[in-house]
């Protein structure tokens, strides 16, 4: 019943179920907008009488990463009153460009400013800005499945060249035997969480969708991030054919609309894609800020949505032709099913 995403060094983009996210958040929310990320109070009971889950019942037993370029790390650990292990993952939020939240949160006479380097006209302080604005973006995973923790641990990557082929053989198979619940995505086409992120719905059962803003959104504009999620049923892009066009191309057109209306970001600075591999077969969308290297907008995962409409136009079996290119994790399920394939080389050939 968990769910969750990814995101990792590079690849993968991490999210954890609904109903178990804690998210801590400041004001620092969007300009212009009402959306805020929920504070959940720590004490809370929560309707299965379980209480809040609380970092400092936290015991960490295992760094998973630490991601110095995107200051963020991944750990895993107990709270001191659950059983099952869980995975949590602090980052860094991005800065507001807003000047009075500058001022508020880092200008201010309770702003904490300690130098500890002088050189010439060079100095180096160690800043301690205000409680409100000092945040992390916390993200718990909990409780978090091998698959969870195996996810958010850095290991080395494989490429694999994915025929229909192996598709059917090798990646098929393991998507049906194993893959992360869609729990959360039922509940957000249901209107059971996320409501106040709907930012748009179509009710169409053949062209509609929802579009929500990604649980990984800080609340910035800079950082935009959302998700088309349709209403039909599509495992991934490999599913695809000229008949989904109406239902991508009104993906594409209404999305662009209210983010638009909503966020003031026009279509010529948004970049929409999907992923192949995704962590959810659920066909998804993604819409992100052109200006926010989102993790996952590499050329071994991301789909240009504009591409991928072209592709049908041109060939209505283009996915089932194509050989689609991604990375695996070493060890991960899906990179020893391609090694006992034979159809990954681990090794450098001898010459
Ligand atoms: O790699 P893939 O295309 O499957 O990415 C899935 C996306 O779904 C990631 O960007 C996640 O942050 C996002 N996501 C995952 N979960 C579990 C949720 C959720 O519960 N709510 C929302 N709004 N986004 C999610």
């Amino acid at each position: 019943m968990t769910s969750m995403a990814d995101k990792c060094a590079s690849v993968n983009d991490v999210d954890c179920p609904p109903t178990k996210k804690t998210k801590l958040d400041n004001e620092n929310t969007i300009e212009n907008s009402d959306e805020k990320n929920t504070v959940e109070n720590a004490d809370e009971k929560q309707p299965n009488g379980e209480t809040e889950l609380n970092l400092s019942n936290f015991e960490v037993t295992r760094v998973l990463q630490n991601n110095c370029a995107r200051k963020m790390i991944c750990v895993e650990g107990k709270f001191e009153d659950r059983e099952d292990p869980a995975v949590v993952l602090l980052e860094q939020k991005s800065f507001s460009y807003d000047k009075s939240t500058l001022k508020k949160g880092y200008f201010n006479e309770n702003t904490v400013f300690r130098k500890y380097l002088a050189n010439d006209i060079y100095k180096n302080y160690d800043c301690f800005p205000t409680e409100e604005y000092n945040s992390l973006h916390a993200t718990v995973i909990y409780p978090a499945t091998q698959s969870h923790i195996d996810k958010y641990k850095k290991q080395e990557l494989y490429i694999i060249d994915e025929t229909y082929e192996l598709y059917e053989q090798v990646t098929l198979p393991h998507i049906e035997s194993k893959s992360f619940s869609l729990e959360w995505v039922t509940n957000i086409l249901e209107h059971k969480a996320e409501q106040e992120t709907i930012i748009y719905e179509d009710r169409d059962n053949d062209t509609g969708f929802v579009l929500v803003t990604d649980l990984k959104w800080d609340g910035q504009r800079d950082t935009l991030k959302l998700l088309a999620l349709p209403f039909q049923k599509i495992k991934s892009l490999r599913e695809l054919d000229a008949s989904h066009l109406p239902l991508l191309k009104n993906i594409r057109d209404a999305g662009i609309k209210a983010i638009s209306e909503k966020f003031n970001v026009p279509a010529s600075q948004l970049r929409i894609y999907l992923h192949y591999q995704p962590s959810y077969y659920y066909l998804h969308v993604h819409f992100c800020n052109l200006m926010f290297e989102a993790p996952g907008i590499y050329a071994e995962k991301a789909h240009l949505l504009s591409t991928v409409i072209r592709n049908l136009e041109l060939m209505s079996d283009y996915y089932k032709k194509a050989v689609l290119t991604y990375v695996v994790f070493k060890d991960s399920p899906l990179y020893e099913k391609f090694k006992s394939h034979g159809a990954l080389q681990t090794m450098c050939e001898s010459h």
